[in-house]
């Protein structure tokens, strides 16, 4: 089992030498990422943490302080409840109110202030921190842990792991919230492939080119390129799908790999509609044709910043 850390939230505590926090007289000021906990106060376990944000508001987060050196706050994680539900309850990331032109954004969560789940509960539900528009950071990281995992365990159960290095949220206000304002998530807002938003090469930390090809479905593989994460894309039908985890996508089928989306997916509709849209496209985890596989469709995909 993965070793992680127990905080108290009153921050009663100061770290020892092995990077664990002891109980101690000591107090310290609370931090907005587990960035700014690793720079000030030198922590180096995985754990839960309390974060402050700039208006004052509290919440706790998932801090990955081992992967590259650490600093990892986890803000977010897209979970698919029900690959058959279409845009029904629980697919925050997409639209819990059916597929429809006349909501073209959905729930629109990748560009509010809304925050919904909880921490331990990322691999079971879909989780939004105020940490996702709150921090100002500069690469994501990105790890699939099967659905129900217990948070001891995410680190070793994941399916998938990389991160980004290369600075390029900057480039984008910092955050996943600033960058859905420049590229939003909104059916009929642009079309593929020239109105795809940014994107950034990535370097794993468990998985490959190779392990990226096993998760989504054969005829999909003709269309990205692994190795990379891309946000905000179009599809044929000019439907919005917010995040392709692990590839650059070239063609116009992305509704097979990229996840959470607009309100509205015309082909079909709303059979594309949801927070992991059309990974079933030819049956549940099948793995055939346009179909992902039943491991990365039964996983929650969790996101960190740095
Ligand atoms: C290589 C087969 C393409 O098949 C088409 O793509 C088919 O007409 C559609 O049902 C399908 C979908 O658009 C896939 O997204
Ligand atoms: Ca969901
Ligand atoms: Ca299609």
């Amino acid at each position: 089992n993965h070793d992680i850390a127990i905080v108290n939230v009153m921050g009663d505590f100061e770290v020892n030498d092995n990077g664990c926090p002891d109980k101690h007289d000591h107090h310290y000021n609370l931090t907005r990422s587990c960035l700014e906990l690793k720079e000030k106060y030198h922590f180096t376990k995985d754990g839960v943490h309390l974060f402050i944000t700039s208006n004052g508001e509290l919440y706790q987060a998932f801090c990955d302080m081992t992967t590259d050196g650490g600093g990892w706050t986890l803000i977010a994680s897209v979970h698919e409840n029900n690959i058959l539900g279409k845009c029904t309850t629980g697919d925050r990331w997409s639209s819990q109110q059916g597929g429809n032109a006349s909501s073209p954004a959905g729930d629109r969560s990748w560009s509010n202030f809304a925050t919904f789940g909880c921490t331990e509960g990322a691999t079971s539900d879909d989780l939004k921190n105020p940490g996702y528009y709150d921090i100002k950071a500069s690469d994501i990281s990105i790890w699939h842990v099967p659905n129900d995992t217990p948070l001891s365990s995410w680190k070793d159960a994941a399916i998938l792991r990389y991160h980004t290095k290369t600075n390029f949220l900057q480039q984008y206000g910092g955050n996943l919230y600033q960058l859905f304002h420049q590229y939003p998530v909104e059916y009929n807002k642009g079309k593929c492939p020239d109105d795809n938003g940014p994107l950034s090469h990535i370097t794993y930390d468990f998985g490959s080119d190779e392990k990226i090809q096993q998760l989504y479905g054969p005829l999909s593989h003709n269309e990205f390129e692994p190795g990379y994460v891309q946000f905000r894309v179009f599809n044929n039908e000019k439907a919005a799908l917010a995040m392709c985890s692990g590839v650059k996508y070239n063609g116009c089928n992305s509704e097979h790999v990229c996840i959470g989306g607009g309100g509205y997916f015309p082909e079909a509709s709303p059979r594309q509609c949801g927070d992991f849209t059309a990974f079933d496209w030819n049956g549940v985890g099948t793995h055939q044709s346009w179909s992902a596989s039943k491991e990365v469709t039964e996983a929650a995909v969790l996101i960190f910043y740095r």
